[in-house]
């Protein structure tokens, strides 16, 4: 059988993009997803971060951690405040400065939905990324409309969330917005090769990028990794672009529009505490929302 070409190695530079001593959790997907942006959007970034884990893990200047322009906003205001930087630039005649707002899910699917909503459908020139860890981790790991049915938090049951996950990527695709994209941090070269799709697009970019968190979703940290990619390949995460009305599947969720290719989906529940308790009838629930997830994805492509 023919071996796979290696893929070529990203560029990161650590000295340049991402500094020592940040006050990241061991096995924190943040600094991983990091890494990947500035490798693909270069020095020319300024990000703008509304309060949440990351905020913590930047730190402040002059001591910061990524090595960027960074603006820290209020929850709501991050695709705001972007919208307006990005327009200053390009009132200015700087077209080559990637504005991104990096946000959670709880600043993201909850607390922006608003503005984000208004960002994109202004079609301003910025790259959104929502980093989905699934709940308010900052504030010691509040349930967000992000957090999956059966998933304990400390303001669910403790057999877990009752509701469904809002699926915050299908909402920016009925946006009609210039490119939508779901990526993970265990795919680091898709996610790479996402972003540099995106900074060649002008109008408003939507990424969602799988964040597992060690501390709120209850595994060892050496497992960040391990449980993203165990999402995609029990089809539980499907990765994919939205552009031009067209949906394409990535490479790493291809082979997973076969069902019988799929892992259990219970393999990537019994490796976090946070479904310790989850019932029969919301694993069932799950199993079938992976299900209609993949025939949306088929009526698609
Ligand atoms: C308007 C407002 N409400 C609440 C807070 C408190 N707060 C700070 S960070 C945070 C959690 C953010 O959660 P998320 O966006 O999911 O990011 P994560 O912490 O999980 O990385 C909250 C509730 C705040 N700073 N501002
Ligand atoms: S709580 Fe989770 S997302 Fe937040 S810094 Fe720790 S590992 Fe990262």
């Amino acid at each position: 059988m023919a071996q796979a070409r290696p893929k070529p190695p990203i560029p990161y530079d650590m000295r340049d993009s991402f500094l020592p001593g940040d006050a990241a959790c061991s096995g924190c997907p943040i600094p991983m997803g990091w890494k990947v942006v500035r490798a693909a959007l270069g020095e020319k970034t300024v990000f703008v971060i509304p309060a949440c884990c990351s905020s913590v893990v930047v730190g402040v200047y002059p001591g910061q951690s990524l090595n960027s322009s960074i603006v820290h906003v209020p929850f709501a205001a991050a695709p705001s405040v972007a919208s307006g930087i990005a327009e200053a630039y390009e009132k200015r005649g700087l077209r080559d400065v990637n504005v991104v707002v990096w946000a959670g899910d709880g600043g993201t699917a909850d607390i922006g939905m608003a503005s984000l909503s208004g960002a994109a459908e202004r079609n301003n020139n910025i790259i959104y990324i929502m980093y989905d860890n699934e709940a308010y981790m900052n504030t010691g790991i509040q349930r967000s409309s992000s957090t999956p049915r059966g998933a304990w938090t400390t303001t669910t049951p403790v057999s877990g969330k009752t509701e469904q996950k809002k699926d915050v990527a299908k909402i920016m695709i009925a946006h009609d917005v210039p490119y939508v994209a779901t990526a993970s941090v265990a795919y680091p070269h898709d996610f790479y090769s996402k972003l540099q799709k995106a900074r060649s697009i002008r109008g408003f970019k939507f990424i969602q990028l799988h964040a597992p968190c060690p501390v709120g979703w209850r595994f060892e940290p050496q497992y960040t990794v391990k449980v993203a990619r165990l999402a995609v390949e029990t089809g539980l995460w499907i990765l994919y672009e939205y552009q031009g009305r067209r949906l394409t599947l990535s490479g790493p969720s291809r082979p997973y529009l076969d069902p019988s290719k799929r892992k259990p989906v219970e393999e990537y529940i019994r490796m976090q505490g946070r479904f310790r308790n989850i019932p029969p009838e919301a694993l069932e629930d799950i199993k079938r929302s992976v299900e209609l997830n993949w025939e949306w994805v088929k009526k698609l492509i």
